[in-house]
């Protein structure tokens, strides 16, 4: 009998998957810079070379200043009549300027040209209300700058900043209006390079091959780079995701003992990613901010969602140049960015603040979402919980052992056949009630919903998606086969808004049969991945909606599905609770939608060191709810790695523990009395720590600052934090540092700025401006609150967050030198979009001349609706107060409260670091003080 080729290639398949190697790091199964032409090809051009200048410029009539970018030579043959050469037709350049200083450059060929094709736009991440806040440009001053013979044309930004277009040689930067000093710039160093579409000629050879695949190529070439200098900059960070150090380490560059090839930006799906390397992994954000003791924080970001490859230069990389236009003696970091395809659509952030650049970035990609509460809380993950059986076993197991938990993840298998939506009838028979079950205990359930459509037609989904159309095309223009975890399998197109409003209808309850309002949902392989396509992903010369070519737009397929999916559980609730979507794959834009993680990490210590980094990347471009496989996805944690991952993953925003199918089970209770009680005890401190983890994520989804924060963006003029990744901030209080090594005796930690830390077991305080050697403690990883700071908590331990809702808080105040403090309380219903219209409590706490104030943080008017609560506070601990006194004193109620020594938690040994005022039972909302007598 004649095998398919498909049976075959499934064959194949089943065959490498069992193989004990399958799961490595297969470099050669990807591409490297030199295997990719338009990369090979930008990063061997050489400073200077661009030899564009910017000729009639001028104020259009939509106020922007527009100019048009020509090649120098042609400009002086102009009168002969030259004839228009490849790459010389005029580009059409545009800057905009929009309020809190942003500056925003577009670069594309002239549409009036006829070009063999519209370049392709980003559209859906730049929000509506950024556009509204255009500033319309009245006039143009021009001015020389430097020994220029031409002009400079230049344009007032807010925050007393200027932009400059000089005209030749073409640059574009932003400088402080004044003093005139640089921020960052545009083709300083002459790299800019813009491959213009043109028509097929006799013998051009436009295909590309890479290993078994060939890519038609129909465009030809197409691909943009340019170079953007960070001045005053000591580092630069962001541009996820990659598993790498925070400051980001030179790729090119003299004696540069950093990374020899670029960072990528593709988003790939990789097997057992190594943890120090520019790879690209699952997503991608363009989007760099830098950081400099001098100037402080500015931003670059190119919204581009083709293959981006960006260098880093070291110091002396264009040593001997004499095209440099700059300023040599001014400190600064450059850098190359390289597309494939698209246009320049750029945007300058002058900061000057860390805080400042991100609010601004935020500005344009939107805030990150606000989560339910219970996404907030610990989240129970395998690849796979079985069955029934044993999702009841492992629920139960969390209640007997004492450990509360908020949600239970089901993957892959729990479906029928990778058909997602569905279930497996056999393990799965009564999903509803399953999750009723879980619910009646306040937790939740979350599945798997991965975009690889099964090509079967009994399969309703791929029914509807081929007769409707809705498959993304091959370049022959059929429906794209791919092979995945469903077999053959094909992928919707979510680039089309109506197949995105398509899926989301999918969700309801009446279409995802099994489902329940408990029920969230788990994007992954976005993307996305197809396990025969070239790289593990969709061919580039596949076809979208509109003729859109996938190499235009790789990077921002996962995003748009994890669109769709979160739009799709608001519309089952009629638009009444928040939706919680957790994607793999992710794009500027995403934290729109909800939570992203750091895909399949390694059970071992440099993975979980190097999660720090990665999450704090993922902060500062604007993605606060992320989180990384706590435990190793692949592997078998030792104990000891275990129980230090849970102790840092506590902090991360957010904690899941997940494993993959090969790994032996690793609930926490499987490890030992003594492990079960430490992984316990981590998993309290998170749940004790909710009320100030909420109102960290309300004030990202306010301001954009991240929930985890690098120590630089608390103490920005502190140096010595520059490069500080294996510790962090938990918003602007807490400080945490992880455990990093087997069996680990001490630990250095830097205590940042003139104030002291709290250790949190302990209460003692230590110095701030220095660094500590600590003996690495069992039970917990060093943490310390900063001195000057009021953190909220719940200490009484439920089942699950839900169950926490009336509980009463503890207030914790840690006293600077001057004996003051201050902090945040954010509280809503924690699940519908009500906080919206003024449904919430936000207080401000302050103590000062020995007395705690509570008062209203809302805008007054904040909205028509109240949420109301009954919360009291049951216990304040105050740290640093000296000497002790006897009783406080609660107005307005006028009544006294006795002051004790110590404990800190339930769980923590009397110290005499610390005094408790007791149930002085005042309600969390009401404005009330309480004075120390
Ligand atoms: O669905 C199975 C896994 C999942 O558990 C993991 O978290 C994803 O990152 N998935 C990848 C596919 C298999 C990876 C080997």
């Amino acid at each position: 009998m004649k095998k398919s080729p498909n049976l075959i290639f499934h064959i194949l398949f089943l065959l490498l998957l069992i193989s004990p190697s399958v799961f490595s790091w297969k470099k050669d199964e990807f591409r490297n810079c030199n295997q990719t032409p338009f990369c090979k090809r930008a990063r061997s051009r050489k400073p200077g070379s661009c030899n564009l200048i910017a000729t009639e410029v001028s104020i259009s009539d939509d106020g922007d200043l527009i100019a048009k970018l020509i090649p120098k030579t042609q400009e002086n043959n102009e009168s002969q009549d030259a004839p228009v050469e490849v790459d010389s037709k005029p580009l059409l350049l545009t800057v905009s300027v929009y309020q809190d200083g942003i500056l925003r450059l577009k670069i594309d060929e002239e549409q009036s040209l006829n070009p063999p094709k519209k370049r392709f736009e980003v559209p859906d991440v730049i929000l509506d209300e950024f556009l509204s806040k255009k500033l319309y440009l009245q006039r143009l001053s021009e001015e020389k700058i430097d020994n220029d013979l031409g002009f400079s044309s230049v344009v007032y930004l807010d925050g007393d900043y200027e932009g400059v277009l000089r005209h030749d040689p073409f640059e574009v930067f932003v400088r402080e209006r004044g003093n005139g000093k640089r921020v960052l710039s545009i083709n300083s160093n002459g790299l800019f390079d813009f491959e213009q579409l043109r028509e097929k000629k006799e013998g051009d050879d436009w295909e590309e091959r890479f290993r078994s695949h060939t890519d038609t190529r129909p465009y030809g070439p197409q691909s943009i780079s340019f170079d953007v200098s960070f001045f005053g900059a000591d580092i630069v960070s962001g541009i996820p995701e990659h598993a790498t150090s925070l400051a980001l380490k030179p790729t090119s560059g003299p004696g540069v003992d950093g990374f020899s090839e670029p960072y990528r930006l593709f988003n790939l799906d990789v097997f057992e990613y190594i943890d120090e390397s520019p790879f690209g992994l699952y997503g991608s954000i363009p989007f760099m901010i830098s950081h400099g003791k001098a100037r402080g924080s500015s931003g670059f970001f190119w919204l581009n969602a083709a293959e981006m490859q960006i260098d880093v230069f070291g110091t002396g990389w264009n040593a001997g140049q004499d095209k440099i236009m700059m300023p040599v003696d001014e400190k600064r970091i450059d850098t190359l960015w390289m597309s494939e395809a698209g246009v320049v659509d750029a945007f300058f952030f002058v900061g000057p603040g860390p805080k400042d650049v991100i609010r601004q970035y935020t500005s344009v990609t939107g805030r990150p979402a606000m989560p339910q509460l219970f996404s907030t809380a610990y989240h129970q993950c395998r690849w796979n919980y079985r069955d029934e059986e044993d999702v009841f076993d492992v629920d139960s197991k969390f209640d007997e052992h004492d450990i509360p938990y908020d949600v239970l993840w089901l993957d892959i298998d729990h479906t029928d056949g990778r058909r997602y939506f569905t279930w497996d009838k056999v393990l799965f028979p009564n999903p509803e009630e399953m999750q009723n079950k879980l619910a009646a205990k306040g937790r939740h359930m979350v599945t798997i919903v991965d975009p690889h459509i099964k090509r079967d037609d009994n399969y309703y989904i791929h029914k509807e998606a081929s007769d409707n159309g809705y498959y993304i095309k091959d370049a022959s223009n059929r429906d794209f086969d791919g092979w995945c975890w469903s077999g053959s399998s094909s992928y919707t197109d979510m680039v089309n808004p109506h197949i995105r409003s398509w899926w989301a209808d999918k969700f309801s309850y009446g279409n995802y049969v099994g489902s329940t309002p408990s029920l969230y949902v788990w994007n992954d392989m976005n993307e996305p991945s197809v396990f025969n396509g070239p790289e593990l992903t969709m061919p580039r010369d596949a076809l979208h909606f509109g003729g859109i070519e996938h190499r235009e737009l790789h990077n921002v397929y996962g995003y748009y599905f994890h669109m769709a999916t979160s739009n799709g559980l608001v519309k089952r609730g009629n638009g009444k609770d928040r939706p919680f979507v957790l994607s793999r794959a992710f794009f500027p834009g995403t934290q729109r939608y909800g939570a992203v993680w750091t895909g399949d990490n390694t059970a071992e210590w440099e993975h979980l060191r190097v999660s720090v980094p990665m999450l704090l990347t993922l902060g500062l471009t604007g993605i606060s709810f992320s989180g990384a496989d706590v435990g190793g996805f692949f592997g078998n944690p030792e104990p000891d790695l275990l129980v230090r991952w849970y102790q840092l993953g506590a902090y991360y925003p957010f904690f899941r523990a997940h494993a993959h199918q090969d790994t032996k089970r690793r609930e926490p209770w499987l490890f030992g009395e003594r492990n079960t009680e430490l992984i316990r005890e981590a998993i309290h401190t998170r749940y004790m720590f909710l009320p100030y983890f909420y109102t960290l994520f309300r004030e990202a989804n306010m301001t954009g600052t991240p929930v985890i924060r690098p120590l630089w963006m608390e103490f920005p003029a502190e140096e010595e934090t520059f490069s500080n990744d294996e510790a962090f901030m938990v918003g602007n209080s807490l400080l945490v540092q992880g455990v990093y090594t087997q069996r680990a005796k001490h630990v250095s930690v830097y205590l940042p700025g003139e104030q002291s830390w709290y250790d949190l077991r302990s209460g003692a305080a230590y110095k701030g401006g220095k660094r500590h050697k600590f003996e690495a403690l069992e039970d917990s990883v060093p943490a310390f609150q900063r001195a000057g700071t009021i953190i909220p908590r719940k200490d009484r331990f439920r089942r699950s967050s839900t169950q926490m809702g009336t509980d009463p808080y503890t207030l914790v105040i840690a006293l600077n030198s001057s004996k003051e403090a201050e902090g945040e309380l954010y509280i809503d219903d924690g699940k519908s979009f009500e906080f919206e219209n003024g449904a919430y409590i936000h207080r401000h706490f302050k103590f000062s001349n020995g007395k705690l104030t509570s008062s209203n943080a809302a805008p007054s008017g904040a909205g028509g609706n109240r949420f109301s609560t009954d919360c009291t506070v049951e216990r304040i601990i105050l740290l640093g107060l000296s000497p002790a006194p006897k009783s406080a004193l609660i107005e307005p109620a006028n009544q006294k409260v006795g002051v004790q020594l110590g404990p800190l938690t339930i769980r923590h040994g009397n110290s005499p670091s610390f005094l408790t005022i007791r149930r002085p039972n005042v309600r969390i909302e009401d404005d009330w003080t309480i004075k120390i007598l």
